[in-house]
């Protein structure tokens, strides 16, 4: 999967001015955040990446949702699991597009966290991702910021074409 992206030195998990958040109700959610932080350093983007529980830090919630556009964040991706209310707890409290990554836990396969994350009522959006999908969400947040920014979308580019070749190169494999 890393063999897909450029070798660009790492932005950094806490960036002086990071354009994303990462963030994730808990540290066992990190194996699933962890390649989103991987995209975003192939781009360059610069990222912070903590955690920010919903449940078990509500009031870190409320100031870490409020202060992000403030801050100069863009995007925010958001993961938790089981009674995943995090993504939608910030994207009640900050305008910036919120990415929602169901993290599978223990119990149910991810459902639950899927169906916390995706049932946001109307108004509120959150974007989400499959389950456990922290490389997709960490696409989607290059795909948003490069609305202001072509060089994202030509890096974008040369990403899908990577990927298509390799793809290519496989079929070529199993016809040889
Ligand atoms: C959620 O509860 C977290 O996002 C995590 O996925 C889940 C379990 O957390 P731990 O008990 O592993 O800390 O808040």
């Amino acid at each position: 999967e890393t063999a897909l992206y450029a070798p660009l030195p790492p932005a950094g998990r806490a960036h002086p001015h990071p354009l994303v958040a990462i963030i994730m109700g808990s540290d066992s959610d990190l194996p699933v955040m962890r390649p989103a932080a991987r995209v975003l350093d192939a781009f360059a983007l610069p990222y912070e990446l903590t955690i920010v529980s919903a449940h078990r830090t509500p009031a870190r919630l409320v100031a870490y949702a409020r202060a992000a556009a403030g801050r100069g964040l863009r995007a925010v991706i958001a993961g938790a699991g089981g009674a995943a209310h995090l993504p939608g707890m910030v994207a009640a409290m900050t305008a910036l597009p919120v990415i929602g990554v169901p993290v599978k836990g223990s119990s149910l396969d991810g459902v639950d966290s899927l169906h916390s994350i995706v049932q946001m009522p109307r108004g509120v959006p959150v974007a989400t991702v499959a389950i456990n999908n922290g490389t997709n969400a960490g696409l989607l947040a290059v795909r948003i910021l490069s609305a202001g920014m072509p060089s994202l979308v030509d890096a974008m580019d040369e990403y899908m074409k990577k990927m298509e070749s390799e793809v290519l190169a496989k079929v070529d494999k199993l016809e040889e």
